[in-house]
């Protein structure tokens, strides 16, 4: 067993005000302060620090921190729950920082984490910067059912829908969902994106999603090349 150690983000000093110390907010993530990290993060934007920089440099560190420990069992669901609702504190605030401005939206997308799996911390940031890049995005949260995710998709008219997953035992309903999308009738009219931590290319080829993403980048990149190929599918 390794023990887990705090990974400050290299060159984060260039990335913040003169004299700027982030080991508060590190410390509030780790330790589930919430109401402290509302603060401290209000305190970073009106102190002009970019709300990437704020989300990587600022909520992160503690956040990975915490998330080692869970993995190598040192803490557990509580603790890792309280440092998830910190993080939320700060991502809310900075999300309609990152949000798009009302031009014409690139594309309709509906998010959310499949049925059994309640994890939407990297859903979440997914949706930031897809919503960042020009796409309008409803989030239907987590554990969400098939039926739900194909309800919404033909109520938005969406183009592209994607399916989280952060267990082994859970990515099976992406496979589900996708299956649901067919009986439905509704799979050519969508771009099925899949991710999360244990998924793969291989995975996504294997149930037939249109696309995997490694990461929040990843994903948006990968949107922005499908939406062009089924946005008439709906008309
Ligand atoms: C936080 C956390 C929790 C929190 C979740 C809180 C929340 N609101 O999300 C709580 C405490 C509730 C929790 C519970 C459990 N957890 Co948990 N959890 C984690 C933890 C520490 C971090 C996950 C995370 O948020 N990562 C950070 C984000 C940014 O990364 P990400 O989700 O992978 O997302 C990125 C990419 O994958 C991608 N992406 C994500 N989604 C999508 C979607 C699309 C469409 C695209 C394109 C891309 C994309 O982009 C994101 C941004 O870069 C991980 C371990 C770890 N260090 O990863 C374990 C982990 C996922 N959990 C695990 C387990 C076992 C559980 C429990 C079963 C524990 C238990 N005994 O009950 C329960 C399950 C509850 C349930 N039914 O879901 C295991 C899973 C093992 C496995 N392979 O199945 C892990 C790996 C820990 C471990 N090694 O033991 N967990």
């Amino acid at each position: 067993m390794t023990t887990p150690t705090l990974k400050i983000p290299e060159g984060w000093e260039g990335r913040a005000p003169d004299g700027w110390d982030w080991v508060p907010l590190w410390e509030a993530i780790e330790q589930g302060g919430h109401i402290f990290t509302d603060e401290f993060v209000r305190g970073a934007i009106d102190a002009g620090i970019n709300p990437r920089v704020i989300l990587d440099d600022g909520l992160f560190p503690g956040f990975n921190l915490q998330g080692d420990r869970f993995t190598e069992q040192i803490i557990f669901i509580p603790e890792m729950l309280i440092t998830a609702r910190a993080m939320k504190a700060g991502l809310a605030l900075i999300r309609p920082l990152l949000a798009a401005n009302d031009e014409k939206p690139l594309g309709i997308f509906v998010m959310g984490t499949v049925l059994g799996d309640m994890h939407d911390i990297g859903q979440s940031i997914v949706t930031i910067m897809l919503e960042n890049a020009g796409f309008e995005i409803t989030n239907l949260g987590t554990d969400v059912h098939p039926d739900r995710f194909i309800e919404t998709a033909m109520e938005q008219k969406a183009d592209l829908v994607g399916f989280s997953a952060l267990l082994s035992t859970t990515v099976y309903y992406q496979k589900v969902t996708i299956e649901e999308f067919e009986k439905a009738g509704h799979r050519g009219k969508v771009n099925i994106l899949i991710g999360g931590a244990p998924t793969t290319q291989e995975w996504a080829n294997e149930i037939g999603a249109d696309g995997w993403g490694k990461d929040a980048i990843a994903a948006v990149n990968l949107a922005k090349d499908l939406i062009a190929k089924n946005r008439e599918a709906w008309a």
